[in-house]
């Protein structure tokens, strides 16, 4: 059943029993008029019933995506209209700002200090590209004789953003942000486990005056859903982030009407400790680096690697601190780590810490499903560290996304870079020395979009987040993203005295 146009004026409380989709700025049921429950990870029971859209319900959303762009006024608008609206969205969320954490941890059964961090950088994203967008412009290029020549940046239409369960809210940000404020219209497939706050943000962004068909939330699974959208014909870019298999079916897919496509995708980053790092810093950047978003992160340093000079050091410390690591309630200021998205990963994640057991490693700590006072029905794994591997295991080579970390000793620089690199993935990297040359020659070795020297973190808004290799390509978070949500218009006119006959006819 279609909603009322008064339902697009309405603001909800975020949390409730229902989730409609967002299409053409209106909250709609699923064509079926079948709903699906999402669960709190952290308890196991239900959060609410959410539609279950359909490909009809995509076809919906981007017959109004398109309409939008090709009629409407959104593209049309001077872009500092447009970055009004996006600091409206921003402040909007900013004054709903518990509400969204609070709904975030619901549906991902994340801590409260991750959701809190990642709720406020999908505001600030916002923020970020309504300044960035003001100033992405074209350019007027030096040509000889009596020609002129100048860009134009447009965008490049209706695109499907495709995102994954880890970080339900920022991924949206991360993508529907840069595509509004450069012009597009979206249709957004949000994961199946974690739509509710990507849902909440369509809402917002109609609220803040966005346009109706400029930003629809449509949910459903990837293989109805996410499929129909890739294959569109009238879609014209696909961004996806999620897993590097489905990844190279998307581009596969896409290749036959030459969607534009950006691909964040998995990783199995290498994090480097040397002798010359202040041990304590590494420790404690390293446990970040694994174990935030309980190492349900495409770029979590789930490789490590440490000189063999301060190995034991290092080691006994890290191991001390991962045994402190406090699992429990997410809505707790105390709690580090929170639950996994779904038994089904739970048992992904276990299923390598056994290979790994099997091919005669070390579970030096955890290894094993956590039990979580009151918490008995969740999905909880004890953080583990994992020694005496080599690479060619399973556990070193592929992504687990869980709170895994193999470790492993060197004893040279060159021998570590090679190690490092030797990965099919290229999303994130660490280097832990006191170093600057160091520091420096070992970050331009390394093939990897992010290398994180002597720091626990990867980004903020403004500094360009992909991966080279099979963790994808374009980049996310900067304004090199506007470039990739937009085409280059060249426009060269000639103002010489005489006509140009080029044939001499
Ligand atoms: P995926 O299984 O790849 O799912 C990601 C999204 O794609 C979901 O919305 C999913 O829908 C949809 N999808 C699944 N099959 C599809 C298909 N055939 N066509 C179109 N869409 C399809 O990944 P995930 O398990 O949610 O997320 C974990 C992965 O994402 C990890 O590998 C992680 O490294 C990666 N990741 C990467 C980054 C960056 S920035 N590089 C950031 C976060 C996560 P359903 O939910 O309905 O299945």
């Amino acid at each position: 059943m279609s909603a009322t146009k008064e339902q697009k004026l309405e603001q909800m409380d975020m949390k409730r029993d229902m989730y409609q989709m967002i299409i053409n700025g209106l909250r709609e049921d699923s064509a079926s008029g079948e709903t699906y429950a999402t669960y709190n990870p952290a308890t196991g029971e239900p959060v609410a019933k959410v539609a279950k859209g359909t490909k009809e319900d995509a076809e919906r959303a981007v017959e109004a995506a398109r309409n939008a762009f090709d009629h409407g006024k959104w593209p049309r608008y001077p872009v500092g209209k447009r970055a009004r609206i996006l600091n409206k969205i921003a402040s909007i969320m900013r004054a709903r700002f518990n509400e969204l954490v609070e709904l975030e941890i619901l549906d991902t059964g994340k801590s409260l200090a991750a959701a809190q961090g990642q709720v406020n950088q999908a505001i600030e994203d916002f923020e970020f590209y309504a300044g960035a967008i003001v100033g992405h412009r074209g350019s007027v290029n030096n040509i000889p004789g009596a020609f002129h020549n100048y860009t134009e940046k447009e965008p490049v239409g209706v695109c499907a953003q495709i995102i994954p369960w880890n970080y339900p809210i920022m991924m949206a940000a991360w993508k529907i942000a840069p595509a509004i404020a450069a012009g597009c219209t979206v249709v957004v497939k949000p994961a199946s486990l974690t739509p509710l706050t990507a849902i909440v943000l369509g809402e917002i962004c109609v609220e803040a005056g966005v346009p109706e068909g400029v930003v629809n939330i449509v949910t459903g699974s990837g293989s109805e859903v996410g499929n129909y959208l890739v294959e569109h014909p009238k879609v014209d870019k696909v961004a996806f982030t999620g897993s590097t298999p489905v990844g190279k079916d998307i581009m596969e897919k896409a290749s036959h009407t030459l969607k534009r496509v950006t691909l964040e995708l998995g990783g199995k980053s290498p994090n480097i400790v040397f002798d010359d790092a202040d041990v304590d810093a590494a420790v404690d950047g390293s446990l970040f680096g694994i174990f935030y978003n309980t190492g349900q992160s495409c770029e979590a340093r789930s490789r490590l690697y440490v000189h063999e000079d301060i190995y034991d050091e290092f080691m006994e410390k890290f191991v001390e601190k991962t045994k402190k690591l406090k699992l429990g309630n997410p809505f707790d200021k105390g709690t580090h780590l929170g639950a996994i998205i779904s038994r089904s990963q739970l048992e992904t994640i276990h299923g390598y810490v056994e290979s790994a057991r099997e091919d005669g490693a070390t579970i030096v700590t955890g290894g094993k499903e956590a039990k979580v006072d009151g918490y008995e029905k969740g999905f909880w794994y004890e953080p583990t560290i994992i020694t005496d591997v080599n690479h060619d295991m399973k556990a070193v080579r592929e992504e687990i996304f869980g709170p895994v970390v193999v470790v492993m000793k060197f004893s040279d620089e060159k021998e570590v870079v090679q190690l490092a690199n030797d990965s099919d993935y290229g999303l994130g990297s660490a280097i832990w020395t006191k170093d600057h040359a160091r520091a420096t020659r070992v970050a331009k070795q390394i093939q990897a979009g992010i290398v994180m020297v002597n720091c626990p973190f990867s980004a903020f808004p403004g500094t360009p987040f992909g991966g080279y290799k099979q963790s994808g390509f374009g980049r996310e978070l900067c304004v090199e993203t506007l470039d990739l949500y937009t085409e280059t218009k060249s426009v060269l006119s000639y103002f010489g005295s005489k006509p140009i006959n080029m044939f001499g006819i």
